[in-house]
């Protein structure tokens, strides 16, 4: 005889979510000193953040670059140390400034996402890409929040989603 649905019994499916559970945590803060009224206000965003957290002072590296494109550079130098369990990305392209835009922004883009590939760390990317001047204030704190605040928290989620998922492995 067919098995009513309702008799039938299945075992949920393990669903996994990182947490905003930033104990045991270190992270690297790499922001560039171009446009730094912007840049300042994602970097404070981003240090508020982790000290909602709990993170200590302690636990953070500020690494400061001129420019955008100089983020992916100093990223994989401290990937390559193995300090952090994230890196948190901050900086501030806006088009009107630059005739090289569309070089500044994909180079930093994809330099964060070889980072985060070869090093297999977390690497949130809050540079802002804005056309305007009033866009990226926009962005850096004003009417669409923070940037820096909302890559820091994505930082912590990730990484204890990391852990989780590792969790899972066999151990080599
Ligand atoms: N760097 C930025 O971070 N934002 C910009 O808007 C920008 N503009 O306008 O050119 C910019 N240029 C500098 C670049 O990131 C490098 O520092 C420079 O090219 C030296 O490598």
């Amino acid at each position: 005889m067919i098995a009513k649905v309702s008799e039938v019994t299945h075992q949920q499916v393990t669903r996994i979510e990182g947490s905003l559970m930033a104990q045991g945590m270190r992270f690297g803060l790499v922001c560039s000193r171009f446009n730094e009224f912007i840049t300042s206000s994602l970097l404070q965003g981003a240090k508020d953040a982790l000290s909602r957290l709990g993170v200590a002072n302690s636990e953070i590296l500020e690494v400061m670059v001129p420019g955008a494109l100089e983020i992916p550079q100093a990223a994989r130098a401290l990937a390559r140390t193995g300090y952090c369990d994230a890196i948190i990305a901050l900086g501030a392209v806006i088009r009107g400034d630059t005739a090289h835009f569309d070089v500044v922004v994909n180079q930093s883009a994809s330099g964060l996402s070889a980072v985060e590939a070869e090093y297999a760390i977390v690497v949130t990317n809050a540079i802002l890409t804005t056309d305007t001047i009033e866009q990226a204030i926009d962005r850096s704190g004003a009417k669409a929040g923070n940037k820096g605040y909302e890559a820091a928290m994505v930082a912590v989620e990730m990484v204890d989603l990391f852990r989780k998922i590792r969790s899972y492995g066999k151990g080599d």
